[in-house]
């Protein structure tokens, strides 16, 4: 298949749905040492021995750091209507309290290149890489950090205003406290139930100090969150409330305060050993009205109540897996779409901000044939249609990702892009999947034209 098919009466051909693909700092700029940059958690983390597959590290990545200038002009190609990146927040604010100048503008000639050529641009200002002199203070066990993060959510909005398309102040909380402060997968590698949910309360709290500079700073762009859910689907009948307190410690817990001014019960009752200190007036400053909210959705999970009465997860080995072991299952994009609808009362607009897969590809001639990602994307795309019919508010789909890049623990072996990365070479090339993406919407263009 050279080209996504969307039937006649997909949502997705309107003109105002926009189409983009993301990336994130860390993941593809190397340059770590350059432009006045100083070490995040993922530069120490990586320097652990066993922390990353293969000892892989951001050093270089895809080298976007003095690649972009070609990297956007390849997006633009794409045909899509947006670029969605993160700041590396030791690029900005390289010391406490220090604004770096050259950081601000290396992200700025991007934004500009990014308008010149028809792009909005859609910046997160925390994927993950924290500053290490911030984690050399407990990081996101510190309240402060959440107060250092309003600083520097300041500093941006201040700085580029209304020129930014669409602000995010964080991607993925779950990862960044439960992944990095619970199970010590990420950085900065630390291990323990309290600490993961602490550090989840801080992140959100760091959200709700950051939005009302964005607002203030930026009255005119789009403000919101961005979360990753993995819906979870009960094995038997009597696995139902496995499924449903998995939610809840996924992504409700994340959710809720910021859109219903509360953490879920379930989890306050089931963790009661390992709850944060909440201070008062601390859900009012997290509880915000969000322009919209970011969904990343890679797969879904199968739980059933162990022996024990703890939850466990099921594999589903008969279903399709990509490389990264993630089961491939797009009705439950449309399920969760649709249960989110249903749960939240206020819930603003909505984006895909990531969907893919990924794959161990290989370039042959010049070409690769990436045939699993090209059925993943059709029918996800299809799955999101789905559930815009059934009367669910989304506005946007981002492609995960524009490049193959840095995968975090696991390094450079999982490839998610839809452009393939030659890392000797630094050489990009379009695998089958990014010109399926490019012969959709350069249909669709012509047809809204
Ligand atoms: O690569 C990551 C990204 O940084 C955050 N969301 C999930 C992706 C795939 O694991």
């Amino acid at each position: 298949m050279n080209k996504f098919q969307l039937p006649s009466d997909s949502k997705l051909r309107r003109p105002e749905f926009l189409f983009g693909v993301a990336t994130s700092s860390y993941q593809i700029e190397g340059g770590a040492q350059l432009g006045g940059r100083t070490p995040s958690i993922w530069d120490t983390f990586c320097n652990k021995p066993g922390a990353v597959d293969n000892a892989d590290n951001g050093d270089v990545a895809c080298d976007h750091f003095h690649l972009w200038q070609q990297d956007i002009e390849m997006i633009q190609g794409l045909g899509v209507d947006a670029y969605r990146l993160s700041m590396a927040w030791p690029r900005i604010v390289p010391h406490d309290g220090q604004v770096n100048e050259e950081g601000l503008k290396f992200y700025e000639q991007i934004i500009d290149e990014c308008h010149a050529r028809g792009l909005k641009v859609f910046v997160t200002l925390y994927h993950w890489d924290l500053p290490q002199y911030l984690e050399d203070k407990g990081g996101w066990l510190n309240r402060e950090t959440a107060y250092k993060f309003e600083y520097y959510a300041q500093v941006v909005s201040e700085y580029f205003g209304d020129k930014i398309d669409s602000y995010a102040t964080l991607n993925e909380p779950f990862c960044a406290s439960y992944l990095g402060y619970r199970w010590g997968i990420h950085a900065p590698g630390i291990k323990g139930e309290r600490e993961g949910f602490l550090s989840a309360h801080h992140l959100m709290l760091a959200h709700g100090l950051a939005m009302p500079h964005l607002r203030k700073n930026a009255p005119n762009s789009m403000h919101g969150c961005v979360f990753n859910a993995t819906p979870a689907y009960p094995l038997n009948d009597s696995d139902i409330a496995a499924a449903e307190y998995s939610d809840a410690e996924g992504f409700h817990w994340f959710m809720d305060p910021v859109l219903k001014g509360e953490y879920p019960q379930a989890v306050l009752d089931r963790q009661s050993h390992n709850m944060p200190m909440i201070l008062e007036g601390d859900l009012d400053i997290i509880r915000s009205d969000l322009d919209f909210i970011g969904i990343n959705f890679y797969t879904r999970c199968v739980v059933r109540f162990d022996e024990n009465g703890d939850i466990q997860e099921v594999p589903q080995p008969t279903n399709e897996h990509t490389f990264i072991g993630w089961e491939i299952y797009p009705q439950a994009l449309t399920d969760l779409l649709l249960r989110l609808n249903e749960r939240y009362d206020n819930l603003p607009p909505l984006y895909i901000t990531e969907n893919g897969a990924a794959g161990e590809d290989n370039c042959v001639n010049g070409e690769v044939n990436d045939q699993q990602r090209v059925m993943y994307f059709q029918t996800h795309l299809e799955a999101l249609d789905a559930a815009i019919k059934a009367g669910v508010k989304v506005d946007g789909y981002f492609a995960w990702s524009l490049m193959d890049n840095f995968e975090w623990a696991y390094g450079y072996k999982q490839r998610f892009g839809i452009v393939h990365v030659d890392y000797q070479t630094q050489k990009r090339t379009l695998k089958q999947s990014a010109l399926a993406y490019r012969n959709m919407l350069l249909e669709r263009r012509e047809e809204n034209q």
